[in-house]
């Protein structure tokens, strides 16, 4: 069986109560953002490729409100977030573009004071807020961009916003926070689905010209299955600005902006010129991945579901092999899903090194894959059915 995932408004009724009982009296903002699963698409964000994620039913709930003076108060009920779980921040009442906070506290809290220092609406007050979550921590399905999308879209709603801004400016601004204050210089995937997902909808994101197309995928008999390893291997925290750094590095050799500008051809040319192994191998999975992910909008949008699966497997091989982002687990979870009859595709998902897998697989076979993997995985996993699901929104203020 799959996870039972709690709808929104068990998630926000969780979290009101823990406000009333915390800060003795009630919240009367209230807004959502939601983790993604990522299709296809994977380490192309940040070389101005395509991405294709979906925003999914797992989300960060933040309810609060305004008070007085210049303290603000945070709690996070997220039972894996570091401790404290409970944090005050001096509201610095200056202007957003100089606006700045201490890069202190548990990790959890330094998303949330990058998004306020990079807030750029009105300078907002102080206030009380408590942070809820379905989206599992550190799984790979950007519970932080989660978190970051959250907040500002809190700020949001506690100061009216700026009319004018757009979507894309305010997932700009959410990434620019991780990259000051959490120190990971990520792409703009996951702020970008998290702020603009829509319902029934997978996105294909231009990360260049940061346009954004609907592809729909409400099929009823297809699904989208999110399986979690639960197993994290990143000792490090390197392995990430370490891909960036040697695609940088392709991208400079041959003499491109980025390497979305590169083809097969630019392959064998580093190749001749007896280039790092490994640089050739990380260009290659990013020049074929940018390929794979228009080839799959395409196939998506003829509903040629087997084409997309294999795109799918394609786009595993090639992290597994050539980008060296995948890790026994994740490839164990692929083989299994992909044992069953029925199923489309199977890839790991998200930066890799543990986390998730994604599943394209139909209705009627889901279970067999999940009964598949719990036989033969030698781990625990979670399995969430998913659907495309709706981007940040305020519920009310
Ligand atoms: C992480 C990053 F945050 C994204 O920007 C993206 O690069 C992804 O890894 C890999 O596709 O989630």
């Amino acid at each position: 069986m799959a996870e039972p995932i709690p709808t929104l408004e068990s998630l926000l009724k969780e979290a009101k109560k823990v406000f009333r009982d915390k800060f003795d009296s009630e919240a009367d903002i209230a807004v959502a953002a939601p983790g993604r699963v990522n299709l296809i698409g994977e380490h192309t964000d940040y070389n101005d490729g395509f991405v294709m994620p979906m925003a999914l039913p797992l989300v960060t709930v933040i309810v609060g409100r305004k008070i007085a003076g210049d303290i603000t108060t945070i709690v996070t009920t997220n039972q894996d977030a570091d401790e404290p779980r409970t944090i005050n921040i001096e509201m610095p009442n200056v202007n957003a573009l100089v606006r700045t906070i201490e890069h202190t506290g548990p990790k959890w809290s330094l998303y949330v004071k990058g998004v306020i220092a990079n807030y750029h609406g009105p300078c907002p007050p102080a206030f009380q807020a408590v942070i809820h979550t379905s989206v599992p921590t550190g799984g790979g399905l950007s519970s932080s961009a989660a978190l970051e999308v959250g907040t500002y879209t809190f700020l949001d709603a506690l100061t009216g916003g700026s009319p004018n801004e757009s979507l894309n400016d305010k997932a700009l601004a959410c990434q620019r926070a991780e990259h000051q204050y959490a120190g990971m210089p990520c792409g703009i995937m996951d702020q970008f689905i998290s702020m603009m997902g829509k319902n029934g909808n997978a996105l294909l994101i231009d990360c260049r010209s940061m346009t954004s197309e609907l592809l729909p995928l409400d099929d009823p008999q297809i699904v989208v299955l999110v399986t979690n390893s639960n197993v994290k291997h990143e000792l490090t925290g390197s392995e990430y600005p370490t891909r960036r750094k040697h695609c940088e590095e392709a991208a400079l050799i041959l003499k491109k902006v980025s390497l979305r500008d590169a083809n097969e051809a630019d392959i064998e040319y580093l190749k001749s010129i007896e280039t790092d192994d490994t640089l050739i191998k990380r260009a290659r999975h990013v020049i074929t991945e940018i390929q794979r992910t228009t080839l799959a909008a395409a196939a998506l949008k003829d509903k040629n579901y087997q084409k997309f699966g294999k795109l799918m497997v394609d786009s595993h091989n090639s992290l597994k092999d050539d980008y060296a982002v995948s890790c026994p687990e994740l490839d164990s979870l692929v083989c299994l899903a992909l044992e069953v009859e029925g199923v489309l595709g199977s890839r790991m998902t998200g930066g890799g090194f543990g986390g998730c897998t994604v599943t394209l697989v139909y209705s009627h076979a889901v279970e067999k894959v999940i009964d598949n993997i719990k036989k033969h995985y030698k781990g625990k996993p979670t399995f969430y059915v998913c659907k495309p699901s709706h981007g940040a929104q305020i519920i009310h203020k």
